[in-house]
């Protein structure tokens, strides 16, 4: 049984993996902004799987409540062995030279600052216990720059940075560090981007068999099920009727 923590456990790939996770008997500590969400997964959780689930309401922009909430974890809930830093969005699809300021600054401090600030926090006493896996969700954004996708793209390929660089700064420690990077997966991702706009979110997904949440979480499950002496880098997990960010099979 190991505890696991992931950030934007309240809905798509970050609920999945929950689910996953606790499927398999693990305890969970899950973050995310919508409290009534994160209650209410919980509930169930605990109560389909008889695993321990504690909850934290954190925005991981908020540099200070990022820190206090981590270090306020005490006993065996502060023995994280994986850490799965999935909180993200995209905010709008426009050129740069079109593009909006408050935007940029909602993903380069979701994507690229609170990935920092989590695994600050919790880097570590992985590194001290010379034991634990992080896990970043990163992105075939993070692969490929596309059209209109210029500051998403950029946080992504910041996450696929990061991940290298984490490797590199506690190998010697054997911490495990893997980055997930999928292509379509329908979640709520699209309604963000798009601002609530239902429509246009759907269409993204119409033609073709997008990948599901738990489609991502069941790699991301995999590159812990591996022995100890084996490391998952990088794994690209794309729908099979899309071949690159821009190359879509679509039959509609
Ligand atoms: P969802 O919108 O369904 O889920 C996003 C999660 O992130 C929610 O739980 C949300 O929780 C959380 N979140 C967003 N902003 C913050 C914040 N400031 N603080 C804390 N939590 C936050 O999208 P996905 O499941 O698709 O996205 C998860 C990750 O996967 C993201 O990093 C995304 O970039 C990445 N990704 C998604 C792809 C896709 O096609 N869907 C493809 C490739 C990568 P709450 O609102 O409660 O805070
Ligand atoms: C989400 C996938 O292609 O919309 O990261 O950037 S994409």
């Amino acid at each position: 049984m190991k505890l696991i923590l992931i950030t934007g456990a309240t809905s798509g790939i970050g609920l999945a993996c929950a689910k996953k996770f606790a499927a398999d008997g693990n305890n969970l500590i899950l973050t995310g902004r919508r409290v009534d969400r994160l209650e209410e997964i919980s509930t169930l959780l605990q109560k389909e799987f008889a695993v321990n689930v504690k909850t934290i309401q954190m925005d991981v922009r908020d540099k200070e409540t990022v820190f206090s909430s981590l270090a306020a974890l005490s006993g065996e809930w502060s023995k994280i062995d994986i850490l799965i830093n999935n909180a993200g969005l995209a905010v709008g699809l426009e050129t740069i030279q079109d593009g909006e300021t408050d935007d940029w600054e909602r993903m380069i401090d979701t994507n690229v600052k609170g990935l920092l600030y989590v695994t600050r926090a919790i880097l570590p006493g992985m590194v001290k216990r010379k034991s634990g896996h992080v896990i970043n969700i990163g992105s075939i954004a993070g692969k490929e720059v596309y059209p209109n996708g210029n500051v998403y793209c950029g946080t992504k390929f910041a996450v696929d940075a990061l991940t290298r660089a984490i490797r590199i700064d506690t190998v010697q420690a054997g911490i495990k560090v893997t980055q997930i990077a999928p292509g379509a997966v329908e979640t709520e991702f699209s309604i963000v981007r798009f601002k609530g706009d239902k429509e246009k979110a759907d269409n993204v997904y119409k033609g073709f068999e997008p990948l599901r949440p738990e489609d991502v979480a069941n790699s991301v499950f995999y590159v812990t099920t591996l022995p100890p002496h084996v490391n998952i880098n990088d794994l690209l997990i794309m729908p099979t009727a899309q071949a690159s960010a821009t190359v879509l099979y679509k039959k509609v």
